[in-house]
C-alpha cells in the first residue's frame, strides 16, 4: 500500500540491508515528482523512493519528529524511535533521556557547561520531570527519598568500557556534597578520595583514555539532619597484569607517568628513576603518554589529595619507593644458563639490580636468589631448584603484581580510615546512606583473559540485578496486588549467570577446581568446560582441539576467552621465597602490607581463596547490600569508538539499547507504576491535600480514603490503580501529588504565620 508523502513530511527509511545492528533511520521528504519521492535522511545522504517501494517508508508520529524528554512518551515505541530520540538530543548536546525514573546518558566527550554551581542550584529539591533530565535530578531524587522514605538508596551506573560511568559517578557525589551543603572537611576529603583512587586504578586502555581497572561502590553516609558525615569506599578486583603488561596502545597505571613527570629532580635521583621511555613495564603497549591527559599536573592534584587523605609525608615516600622498586625490577635482565642439564638462569648485575634491592631494602643476594630459584622441601629436606628463565620471569612479575595489588588495597584502607566513622558516633537508625556503585564496565578485547571474565561476570550480575528490578520483581507485585495488568516478555540473563556461576558445576567453580589442582593446568580446565557446558546455548566451544578458547555468550553479545594463563592468575599465589624475602626485610611499610601473607604460613597459604573464589564472594556480599536499597539506574552510552564529540554511531549504539533491554524497560515503564505506597504511608503523607482527613491510625477505611485522595488529586480516570495493600502510581502522579503537597504546606505555614501574627 502506497503512502503519499508530502513535501516536509517525516517518514521512517528502512534501507533493509539486513545487518544485525541497523533499525529503519528518520528522513525528511523533500521533493514529489511525477510519483518519485526524494528523502534526506537524518545522516544527510538522499534517496530516491518509487512508488513500488514505498513499503520502505513509514509516516513519523509527531513525538519522534522533534523527540521527547522522557520515552514512555514515544509514540513510536521501537528501536527506530529510540535510537533517533537519543540522536536528536545528542545533536542538541542533550546528552540526558529519561525512561520514566531511570536515566539514560550519551557520553558527549566534550566539556559542557551544565555542571555549574547554577545548574546544581536549579535542581536541588525539584521532582523528576519537572526540570529537563540531568544527572542532578537523581542525585537530587536519590537524596529526597532516602529523606522522604528513610531507607537507604543506591546508584547503579552502568555501560560499556567508556560510556561514562565514572564520570557520571563523580557529578552525583559533586551534588551530593553541594546540597548536603557544610562545605565540611569530610566532604571534602569524600570527593578527594577519587583522585587518588584514579590514579592507582585506572589507566589509558584503547576503550577509554581513563578506564577503571577495578570495581568501587562509595556508600556515602548521612546524618538525620542530612548532611554528609563519612563514606565507605569497597573496591574489587583490581587488575594487576596490567603492571606488567599492557596491551598495544595502552598504558600502565596512571600514577607511574604521573610521578615521573611530576617529582622533582632530587626525589626521582633518590629512586633512581628517569623518564618513562626508559622502563619496560611502561612501554610494553608502546605508549607512555595520552592525549588530553597532563601527567604532571595531575601528580601535584594526587599528591594535595594524599594530604587531605592524612597520608603522611613519609607514607608518601614509602609508596614512592615501591612503585620505584617495581619499574626497577621490570629492566632486570636474565641470561639463561645450565646447571646439571636444568634450565637455569641469572639475573644480570646492573643498577636496577641494586636500586631494587635498595628500595625494598633486602640483601641483594636474596633478591636475585628468590627471583632465580626456588626451595622446595621434600620428606623433610630443602633443596633449592634453579627456575628456568621464562619461570624467573613469571615469579619477577607475580612479586611486582602482588606488591602493587596489595599497595592497591592499603590505599584504599587508608583512605577509608580518614573518611570511615564507625555508626557507634551516631545510632545506626539515625544513619542513612546513598551507594554509588561505579564498576569496570563490558569489555570484548581482540584478546581477552582472566581479568575479562571477572569483569562481564560482575557486568552479567548488575544487568540481572536490573532485569530483576525492572522486570521480575514488578510484574510479581502487580500479580500479587490483583493489579489490572498485561505481561510483558523480556531478555532474562539469568541462564547465562548460572552457567558462569551458580548452578553446580558452572564455570568459575570448575575454574577454582582446576586452579586447586596440584596436576590441573589451562588445557586440562578447559577439557572440563567443554565436557560440562558443550551443550549449553550460553557456551561456545573451542573449533577444533588446538584452539585455546571459548566463547560466552553475555548479555551484551559474546565474548572468546583466551585460557592460557588463567589457572595462574585465578590461584595468584607467591612463592614462599617470595614472603620470606619480604619477612626478612628491613622495610617496614612492605612489611606491612605484605602482613596477612607473613603470618599466615606456607600452608594455609596454598588453601587461601582463589582470586575467583573472592570475588565472587564479593560481587555476592554487594548484590545482597544493593538488595536492601531503593535503586535508581543510570545507562550510560558510548556514542563511538573514537572517543570524539559530537559523533553518534547509530550501530553501536542500537547494539547497546537492545543488550541492555531498552525497548522493554520503555514498555514496561510505560505500562507500569513505578511508584506504589502502602495506604497507610500514602494516607499520612497527603492527607494535607484534603482537609479533614485524619491520620492513618485513626482511619476505618484506609483503603477507601486513599481511594478518595488519589481520586480528587489525581482523577479518577487517570491511569493509576488499588491494590490490595497498596496504591499503584505512575511518575508523573507523584510529581503532581508532591508539588500540591508542598504548596498545601506552604499554604499551612503561611497561615499559622499569620496567625501567630494576628495575636501579637
Ligand atoms: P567508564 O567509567 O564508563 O568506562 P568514563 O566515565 O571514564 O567511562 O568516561 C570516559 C571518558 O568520557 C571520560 O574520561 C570523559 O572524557 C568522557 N566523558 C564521560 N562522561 C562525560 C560527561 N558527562 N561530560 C564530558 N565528558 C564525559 V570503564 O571505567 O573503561 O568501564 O572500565
Ligand atoms: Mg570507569
Amino acid at each position: 500500500d502506497v503512502i503519499l508523502q508530502n513535501c516536509g513530511d517525516y517518514v521512517w527509511l528502512d534501507l533493509k540491508t539486513g545487518r544485525e545492528f541497523e533499525v529503519p533511520i528518520g528522513a525528511v521528504v523533500k521533493l514529489c515528482d511525477s510519483g518519485q519521492i526524494q528523502v534526506v535522511d537524518d545522516e544527510g545522504n538522499e534517496h530516491w523512493i518509487s512508488p513500488q517501494n514505498a513499503t520502505n517508508i513509514k509516516p513519523m508520529h509527531p513525538t519522534s519528529i522533534h523527540g521527547v524528554e522522557d520515552m514512555i512518551r514515544l509514540g513510536d515505541l521501537n528501536e527506530a524511535g529510540i535510537l533517533r530520540n537519543l540522536l536528536i538530543r545528542y545533536r542538541e548536546k542533550l546528552i540526558y533521556t529519561y525512561t520514566g525514573s531511570i536515566l539514560v546518558a550519551v557520553n558527549p566527550y566534550q566539556l559542557l557547561p551544565i555542571y555549574t554551581a547554577d545548574q546544581i542550584r536549579l535542581y536541588t529539591n525539584k521532582k523528576i520531570g519537572e526540570m529537563p533530565p540531568h544527572i542532578f535530578a537523581i542525585a537530587d531524587n536519590c537524596y529526597f527519598n532516602m529523606q522522604r522514605n528513610n531507607r537507604d538508596q543506591c546508584c547503579i551506573i552502568s555501560g560499556e568500557s567508556g560510556a561514562g560511568k565514572t564520570e557520571s559517578t563523580k557529578l552525583i557525589l559533586q551534588f551530593l556534597a553541594a546540597i548536603s551543603g557544610q562545605h565540611s572537611w569530610i566532604e571534602q576529603q569524600v570527593l578527594e578520595a577519587n583522585p587518588i583512587l584514579e590514579a592507582f586504578g585506572n589507566a589509558k586502555t584503547i576503550r577509554n583514555d581513563n578506564s577503571s581497572r577495578f570495581g568501587k561502590y562509595i556508600d556515602i553516609h548521612f546524618n538525620k539532619r542530612g548532611a554528609i558525615e563519612g563514606a565507605k569506599i569497597e573496591q574489587y578486583l583490581l587488575e594487576k597484569s596490567r603492571v606488567c603488561r599492557q596491551a598495544y596502545d595502552e598504558r600502565n597505571y596512571h600514577i607511574f607517568y604521573c610521578m615521573l613527570k611530576g617529582m622533582t629532580v632530587d626525589e626521582k635521583k633518590k629512586l633512581g628513576l628517569s623518564k618513562a621511555t626508559d622502563y619496560t613495564y611502561l612501554t610494553i603497549g608502546n605508549c607512555t603518554v595520552c592525549d588530553g591527559r597532563n601527567d604532571m599536573k595531575e601528580y601535584s592534584n594526587i599528591r594535595s589529595a594524599m594530604k587531605v587523605l592524612m597520608f603522611t609525608d613519609k607514607e608518601n615516600w614509602e609508596i614512592s619507593k615501591l612503585l620505584a622498586a617495581i619499574l626497577h625490577m621490570g629492566n632486570l635482565r636474565y641470561e639463561a644458563r645450565t646447571y646439571d642439564n636444568l634450565d637455569a638462569c641469572e639475573v644480570v648485575r646492573s643498577p636496577h639490580l641494586t636500586t631494587s634491592a635498595t628500595l625494598l631494602e633486602v640483601d641483594v643476594k636474596d633478591l636475585m636468589n628468590c627471583l632465580t630459584s626456588r626451595t622446595l622441601i621434600t620428606r623433610g629436606e630443602t633443596v633449592s631448584t634453579p627456575l628456568s628463565m621464562e619461570q624467573a620471569l613469571d615469579v619477577r612479575d607475580a612479586f611486582v603484581k602482588g606488591i602493587y595489588g596489595r599497595l592497591f588495597v592499603w590505599i584504599v584502607e587508608k583512605i577509608n580510615a580518614a573518611i570511615f566513622k564507625p555508626p557507634s558516633s551516631q545510632p545506626k537508625a539515625l544513619r542513612r546512606s546513598i551507594g554509588l556503585l561505579d564498576i569496570f564496565g563490558f569489555e570484548n578485547f581482540t584478546v581477552n583473559s582472566f581479568e575479562q571474565l571477572c569483569i562481564n561476570f560482575a557486568n552479567e550480575n548488575l544487568q540481572q540485578f536490573f532485569v530483576r528490578h525492572v522486570f521480575k520483581l514488578e510484574q510479581e507485585e502487580y500479580n500479587l496486588e490483583n493489579i489490572n495488568w498485561q505481561h510483558i516478555e523480556f531478555t532474562d540473563n539469568q541462564d547465562a549467570l548460572d552457567m558462569i556461576a551458580i548452578k553446580p558445576m558452572n564455570i568459575i567453580s570448575l575454574i577454582d577446581e582446576e586452579s586447586k589442582f596440584p596436576k590441573g593446568t589451562d588445557t586440562t580446565m578447559l577439557n572440563k568446560l567443554n565436557f560440562q557446558h558443550k551443550l549449553n546455548t550460553n557456551y561456545i566451544p573451542p573449533k577444533n582441539n588446538y584452539e585455546t578458547q571459548f566463547g560466552i555468550q553475555h548479555f551484551a553479545g559474546v565474548v572468546y576467552y583466551e585460557t592460557r594463563g588463567f589457572l595462574e592468575k585465578n590461584r595468584d599465589t607467591l612463592y614462599g621465597d617470595i614472603i620470606q624475602l619480604v619477612h626478612s626485610s628491613k622495610n617496614k611499610f612492605i612489611k606491612q602490607i605484605f602482613q596477612a601473607d607473613v603470618a599466615m604460613g606456607a600452608e594455609t597459604r596454598k588453601r587461601s581463596p582463589t582470586l575467583s573464589s573472592q570475588f565472587k564472594r564479593s560481587l555476592e556480599l554487594l548484590m545482597r547490600t544493593l538488595s536492601v536499597c531503593q535503586p535508581f539506574f543510570v545507562r550510560c552510552i558510548k556514542p563511538n569508538e573514537y572517543k570524539k564529540p559530537m559523533l553518534f554511531d547509530r550501530e553501536l549504539c542500537v547494539r547497546q539499547l537492545r543488550y541492555s533491554g531498552m525497548m522493554e524497560t520503555i514498555r514496561i515503564r510505560r505500562a507500569g507504576y513505578p511508584i506504589r505506597y502502602t495506604f497507610v504511608e500514602f494516607v499520612d503523607r497527603y492527607r494535607v491535600l484534603m482537609p479533614g482527613v485524619k491520620p492513618a491510625y485513626k482511619q476505618e477505611d484506609l483503603r477507601g480514603t486513599c481511594e478518595r485522595i488519589a481520586e480528587a488529586v489525581l482523577g479518577r480516570d487517570d491511569d493509576w490503580q488499588m491494590g490490595k495493600t497498596k496504591i499503584f502510581l505512575k511518575d508523573h502522579h507523584d510529581m503532581l501529588l508532591e508539588i500540591e503537597r508542598d504548596k498545601a504546606i506552604t499554604d499551612k505555614v503561611i497561615l499559622i504565620q499569620k496567625v501567630v501574627r494576628g495575636f501579637k
